[in-house]
C-alpha cells in the first residue's frame, strides 16, 4: 500500500472512530453518501417475499427489525457441521487461536475466521439476499458494502460479563447495520442480544464506553430495553449504533452468524477477499468487493 493510501486510511479510521454524537454522524453520513453510489444491488433470493418498506421503516423508527425463522433444521445442522471443525480465536485476544475442543477458560467469546465463513455457500447467499441489500440501501442512503462477516460462540458458565457483554454503542461507520442469525435457541438464559429500542436516534450516552444497566435504564429508559429471545434459525437486523450488548449466557452456549452492511469499509480492518469455487454471477461485485476476490 502506498504511503498516501496508508495516510488516507488512517484519517478515515480516525474519522469513523471519533464521530460519536448524532449531529456529527448525520453530517458525516450526508457528506459521504453524496460521493457514493446508490444503485439497487443484485443479489440472491434467500429470504423470499418480504415487506421491504415495513422493515426499512422499522429500522428507521426503532433501530431494529425481525424476519422470524429463516433457516430450517437441515440448514442449521448443515451450518453447525461446517463450523464444527473450523479453527476459532478469542474475539478479544485474536492472537489466541484454538479449536472448539480446547477453548481456554478465560475465553468468553470465540470467533471464526471471516474467510472460512465467506466460503460457505449458504452464508454467502444470506449475505447477498437482494431484499436485505435493498433494506440496507434504503437505510444507509447508499449501495451497501459488506464490511464484515462474522460468527462466534458465546460461552456459558463464566462468572462476569465482559467486553461486548456490557452495554455499548458501535461506531464502525457513520451508518451501518448488523444482521444476526441465531444458530442455537436463544432464551433469557442463553445469551440474548439486548437492544435499547430507538436509542439509535437519541443523542444521549454517546461517549464511547461500557455502560452499566442502571445508566442505560436512567438515560435511555428501562421500558426500551428489549431482549431478543428467538428460536434457532431466526434472523434480525439491528442498527448497533443504538445501545446494545450480548447478555452473558448462563445455561448454554450461543452460536450466531453476523453480517455487517456499511457505507464505507471499516478502516479499523485489513481485508483479504477470498477466491471462491462457486458461481459468483449473482453476487454484486461492489457489495462484495471486500470479502470476495472477483479477479
Ligand atoms: O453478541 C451480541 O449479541 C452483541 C454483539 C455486539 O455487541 C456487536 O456485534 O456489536
Amino acid at each position: 500500500m502506498s504511503v498516501l493510501k496508508k495516510a488516507a486510511n488512517r484519517l478515515l479510521f480516525e474519522w469513523q472512530r471519533n464521530v460519536t454524537s448524532i449531529p456529527k454522524r448525520n453530517f458525516s453520513i450526508n457528506l459521504v453518501t453524496a460521493f457514493l453510489k446508490n444503485k439497487k444491488a443484485i443479489g440472491t433470493k434467500r429470504l423470499g417475499n418480504i415487506n421491504i418498506d415495513k422493515h426499512a421503516e422499522d429500522l428507521k423508527e426503532n433501530g431494529y427489525t425481525k424476519f422470524g425463522i429463516v433457516l430450517n433444521e437441515q440448514e442449521i445442522n448443515g451450518l453447525k457441521q461446517y463450523l464444527k471443525d473450523l479453527p476459532v480465536y478469542n474475539t478479544y485476544k485474536p492472537q489466541d487461536r484454538f479449536t472448539m475442543d480446547s477453548v481456554p477458560e478465560d475465553c468468553h467469546v470465540a470467533s471464526f475466521d471471516e474467510q472460512n465463513l465467506v466460503k460457505n455457500e449458504l452464508i454467502l447467499d444470506l449475505v447477498n439476499d437482494e431484499s436485505l441489500l435493498e433494506i440496507a440501501r434504503r437505510t444507509l442512503g447508499a449501495t451497501p458494502t459488506v464490511s464484515e462477516v462474522g460468527g462466534w460462540w458465546s460461552f456459558a458458565g463464566k462468572k462476569k460479563a465482559k467486553d461486548a457483554q456490557l452495554f455499548h454503542r458501535d461506531v464502525d461507520d457513520f451508518k451501518f447495520l448488523k444482521l444476526f442469525i441465531y444458530l442455537t435457541d436463544v432464551t433469557k438464559d442463553t445469551g440474548p442480544h439486548i437492544y435499547v429500542a430507538k436509542s439509535h436516534n437519541k443523542n444521549l450516552a454517546t461517549k464511547l464506553k461500557r455502560y452499566t444497566d442502571e445508566e442505560v435504564d436512567t438515560l435511555l429508559g428501562k421500558e426500551n430495553v428489549l431482549s431478543f429471545e428467538e428460536p434457532k434459525g431466526s434472523v434480525f437486523l439491528v442498527n448497533t449504533y443504538g445501545m446494545h450488548k450480548g447478555l452473558l449466557p448462563v445455561t448454554d452456549n450461543r452460536l450466531l452468524i453476523q453480517i455487517e452492511y456499511s457505507t464505507l469499509p471499516l478502516y479499523v480492518r485489513k481485508y483479504a477477499p477470498v477466491k471462491l469455487n462457486r458461481d459468483v454471477s449473482k453476487l454484486d461485485p461492489y457489495v462484495n468487493r471486500l470479502i470476495v476476490d472477483f479477479k
